[in-house]
């Protein structure tokens, strides 16, 4: 066929190094930029035929998020705006790994097992963040799509919720919003204010917000979302990328991990500030006390003060819609404490990555998900945003539910369902703490965060750690588990443990405990445990003090 020789003759313009192999993780494939040139073109052809399978537009986002401006990755996004379908990740792997002169057959035989038609027509979006690689990977994406005979639609610049918003929007047949940037923020920007005006006595502190924006693709949309959102919030925008680099010393990942603040913000006491990744799917917010010391609010406080909100809301609007927080092993011991016995909201903990708190939040009315790194959303069943909608039209009921349920279909609209999103977040959070009534101390006061310390080792082969229980214990290798047991007895309050990063060649390491000092202790000694028992690469750890 001559679509088949098309491949063959473009594939060569994006040849595969011999002998590389690389794997699609917890977001795709990552790595350094200079890799990847085939792996977009090859996921061109795969997106074009989950296309003619699904017979919906799907889309291509090139990014590698929080990693280092070098490295740069690519994810597939389904019909609904969710991640690529787990049986085409292993797709995307055998496509990727296929030598030059087999990729044709591995083509086919994903074609087969599909039972694809390829005179389907096919629909690609694609996207990128701000790396200087990223536009000729997508280019190599595009020309990917075009070698199969798909269609492509080329948004440039996006994050990469905006990419997930776009194909969900297409695909709803513009149901969900319509499919354009100017689209997007109206959209949100109309819920948010339609939350927000008619809040009583706001002062101009509460109104102001400082963003760090990575250095990346959400400092640029920061600044087109800002005149539709001016009269209710001023955002203070540092590391819009005019000058500093990507992620480095800056952004979401930087903040959660270190615990303090980017680059480029100077902390003024009791003043709001957020930060986003580099692909503006995650926000943390943080502030400093009387005393300077910095307090981070994470994706485990986002995930408390949204359910909190929302139950509330739903007990007076009198609907009886369940809520249930969907978290990972990372989210602090402290907050899932709060959220089951405070708040007496479900809980329950999935497998770290996006799909799996995803899947999880679809199962209940409402679904509140949030990795404790600041990815998360809110889900809403079919059924409960019916009966939201029908409670607005209600005229049989008194002012009090019919507020409720107002403030209940705005948030449905400003949150973006389909994926974890910076920028959507950052407008709920501002407009739950407006409406509230709450600065960020009193936010912060919910619970007190027991604390923690993440580490990385680097092992010569991270895939001999098995793990089960939501990631929670170490099957293999053997002996592992039961010397983090040992370690963990040592200390109060404190929880540990250990699983194969997806995204970078390390095993993560995390602790918990009464102190900062016992968790930094405990995460040192594990961190040990795992260099002995799992094949740790050169030198041991050394203690964080
Ligand atoms: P890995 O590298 O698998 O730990 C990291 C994050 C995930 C998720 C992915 C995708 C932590 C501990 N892990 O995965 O939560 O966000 O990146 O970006 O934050
Ligand atoms: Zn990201």
């Amino acid at each position: 066929m001559a679509q088949f020789e098309e491949v063959s003759v473009n594939s060569k313009l994006h040849p595969k190094p011999e002998g590389l192999i690389m794997q699609y993780g917890t977001a795709g494939f990552r790595s350094n930029a200079k890799h990847l040139d085939h792996i977009m073109f090859r996921m061109g052809l795969l997106a074009t035929l989950r296309s003619k399978k699904t017979k919906f537009t799907i889309g291509v986002m090139v990014t590698a998020s929080h990693n280092p401006e070098e490295d740069n990755g690519v994810k597939l996004i389904d019909p609904m705006g969710e991640m690529v379908a787990v049986e085409w990740e292993i797709y995307a792997t055998q496509l990727a790994n296929a030598e030059q002169d087999s990729l044709l057959h591995e083509l086919k035989s994903i074609i087969e097992a599909e039972g694809i038609d390829l005179t389907e027509p096919a629909y690609v979006f694609v996207g990128r963040d701000t790396r200087p690689s990223s536009a000729s990977l997508s280019q190599a994406v595009v020309d990917g799509v075009c070698s199969l005979g798909g269609k492509i639609l080329d948004y440039g610049l996006v994050t990469t919720p905006q990419l997930h918003y776009m194909v969900c929007c297409c695909n709803t047949k513009s149901c969900y919003g319509s499919a354009t940037l100017e689209g997007y923020y109206q959209k949100l920007s109309q819920a948010f204010l339609q939350l927000t005006h008619n809040v009583p006595n706001r002062t101009d502190d509460q109104k102001r917000l400082v963003v760090d924006g990575a250095n990346g693709i959400g400092a640029l949309k920061m600044k087109e979302l800002e005149p539709f959102i001016r009269s209710e919030l001023q955002v203070l925008l540092s590391n819009d990328g005019s000058q500093g680099k990507l992620n480095h010393l800056c952004g979401a990942d930087y903040v959660k991990v270190q615990q303090k603040a980017p680059q480029g913000v100077t902390l003024v006491e009791g003043e709001r500030c957020c930060s986003f990744d580099g692909d503006a799917d995650r926000i943390v917010y943080y502030y400093t006390d009387s005393k300077g010391s910095f307090h981070l609010l994470d994706g485990d406080k986002i995930a408390t003060l949204i359910s909190t909100f929302l139950k509330e809301l739903l007990t007076q609007a009198e609907l009886n819609l369940q809520i249930a927080v969907v978290q990972t092993a990372y989210a602090n011991g402290s907050s899932t404490r709060y959220l089951e016995d405070i708040m007496k909201v479900v809980v329950c903990c999935t497998k770290t990555g996006v799909k799996h708190l995803h899947h999880a939040a679809q199962k209940y009315d409402i679904g509140v998900y949030f990795e404790a790194n600041g990815h998360g959303t809110v889900l809403f069943s079919k059924a409960a945003h019916k009966q939201i909608l029908e409670l607005v039209k209600d005229p049989n009921i008194n002012d009090e539910r019919k507020h409720a349920a107002k403030l209940l279909e705005n948030t449905v609209n400003l949150i973006n369902q389909t994926v974890g999103d910076a920028i959507s977040d950052m407008m709920l959070i501002e407009a739950v703490l407006a409406i509230r009534g709450m600065s960020v101390q009193d936010w912060d006061s919910i619970y007190t965060d027991l604390p923690n310390r993440q580490l990385k080792v680097t092992v010569s082969d991270r895939r001999v750690i098995d793990t089960t229980d939501a990631e929670r214990r170490a099957v293999t290798p053997g002996g592992l588990q039961d010397a983090i047991d040992a370690l963990v007895k040592k200390y109060k309050s404190a929880r540990a443990f250990v699983r194969p990063s997806g995204t970078e060649d390390v095993v993560r390491v995390y602790a918990e405990a009464d102190s900062q000092e016992s968790a930094d202790c405990l995460a040192h000694e594990v961190s040990l445990a795992v260099h002995h028992l799992a094949g740790g690469v050169g030198e041991k750890p050394k203690p964080l003090h």
